[in-house]
């Protein structure tokens, strides 16, 4: 049971018991069916095959293929590690536009294979790069574009394809969040040269860490195939430039057992992002970033934006007072990239022309979900945040005259 909080001063903030017991998290993985897992471990023991290319890695392969309707996928040991050898592969050089509101592994895997990543804005709207201003930034010096489907939200993909074909640029996407969503209805997975998905522990399907290229283009998976395993093409013939890049067998098997739950995994999410938004629905100053029902989406992100001239707090405040009732809620992805090194000491200009990305990397926050919140907690997070809000002059006051607590994790 939350502790309820009837005045201010019962906030932990102020010196209140927290509102959980112990703490709730965004990315609290889902774990699945526990003796299927074992059972598959179990066989690769008995196999003594435990990795490279493995019985269960091809069998994972070949699922994902079916589900997203590709004809390649090649798994690989995270979605990071999986977007740098794709950069190689894809034959990226100079200049690539990708949007700053993204996880920092999408420009650190361009700047680790010496391309420079140009942070283009986004569209305030979906939270996506904005392919008007993607048009603006292209030279003799762009190579490529990489679009994310943030939230698991498809990019303005028809637009994107259309600048890269006019300008003969290659086209990615980062799908580290769309694993299960499609776009006009088709799965994403199969839009441009290649996309790129993560199964790491925190995402609805995972693998422990892992994540998955996949593509239609024979000649790309076979380079990929290769650089995934230092450049082996036979015992003692190496033919390109390679790392290591493999998934392991027990990765396998959590993937296999992850995606038997899919479906589950869904329905939680769904349910959970539904009951967030009705629960919310009448506080002033909030609103959800939406999916399109009408395609398929794993609502794996409940996120939503906070206007603090109408809510009365602002996103920072709402997240400390919310950590420190054990809500560990994320600001996903704030400061953007643009603002991290090593790009910031690279341009530290770079924040002048990404307007909507600034605006929107100080009011967004994600709520915990997946299948370890229960829609009890889920209540009494929203009743929680409805508390704060009607009382935003008490305690943005109160705030005036303490200072801010800081959860451990956060210093
Ligand atoms: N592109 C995009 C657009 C991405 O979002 C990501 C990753 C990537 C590329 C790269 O994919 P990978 O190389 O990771 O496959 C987390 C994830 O680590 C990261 O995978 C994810 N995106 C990002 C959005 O979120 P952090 O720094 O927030 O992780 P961390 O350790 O703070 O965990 C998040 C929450 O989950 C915490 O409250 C703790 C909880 N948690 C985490 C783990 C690992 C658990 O409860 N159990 C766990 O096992 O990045």
């Amino acid at each position: 049971m939350a502790a309820i909080k009837s005045r201010v001063g019962d906030l932990a903030l102020f010196g209140g018991p927290p509102a959980f017991g112990s703490e709730l998290h965004v990315g609290r993985p889902n774990i699945g069916d526990r003796q299927a897992l074992f059972k598959r471990i179990n066989d690769v023991l008995d196999r003594k095959w435990l990795t490279n290319d493995g019985p269960l890695l091809q069998e994972f392969e070949q699922r994902i293929c079916k589900l997203i309707g590709v004809k390649h996928c090649v798994a690989v040991c995270n979605a990071t590690v999986g977007l740098e050898i794709l950069a190689k592969a894809v034959g990226f050089s100079g200049e690539v536009i990708l949007p700053s509101f993204t996880f920092i592994a999408t420009a650190h895997a361009l700047r680790w294979h010496g391309v420079t990543p140009l942070f283009c804005d986004i569209d305030s709207a979906t939270h996506n790069i904005d392919p008007l201003r993607v048009a603006e930034m292209i030279t003799p010096r762009t190579s490529g574009i990489v679009g994310v489907h943030v939230w698991g939200r498809p990019c303005n993909v028809d637009s994107l394809v259309d600048l890269a074909q006019r300008h003969n640029l290659k086209l990615i996407f980062d799908a580290a969040h769309a694993f299960g969503c499609s776009h006009k209805g088709r799965m994403i997975g199969g839009f441009g040269n290649a996309e790129i998905f993560s199964f790491h522990a925190t995402k609805f399907v995972n693998t422990f860490e892992g994540g998955a290229v996949v593509t239609n283009d024979d000649e790309l998976a076979a380079k990929l195939r290769l650089m995934r395993n230092f450049g082996f093409a036979g015992f003692d013939i190496v033919t390109s430039l390679g790392t290591n890049g493999k998934m392991s067998e027990v990765s396998a098997a959590m993937g296999l057992t992850s995606l038997e739950s899919l479906d589950n995994f869904v329905e939680a999410n769904r349910h959970n992002h539904h009951l967030y938004r009705r629960q919310l629905a009448n506080v002033p100053g909030i609103s959800f970033a939406l999916y399109d029902e009408a395609e398929k989406c794993n609502y794996q992100y409940v996120v939503f934006e906070i206007d603090e001239t109408v809510a009365g707090v602002s996103r920072d405040m709402l997240d400390d007072i919310l950590w420190s009732e054990n809500v560990l809620v994320r600001r996903y992805f704030y400061p953007g990239c643009h603002r991290m090194e090593p790009y910031r000491t690279d341009d530290p200009q770079t924040c002048v022309r990404l307007p909507q990305t600034e605006r929107l990397v100080n009011r967004v926050l994600c709520l915990p979900t997946g299948s370890a919140v229960s829609s009890s907690e889920i209540t009494a997070i929203c009743a929680l945040i409805g508390f704060i809000v009607k009382h935003a002059a008490a305690v943005k006051e109160r705030l005036s005259i303490k200072p801010v607590f800081r959860h451990p994790w956060r210093t």
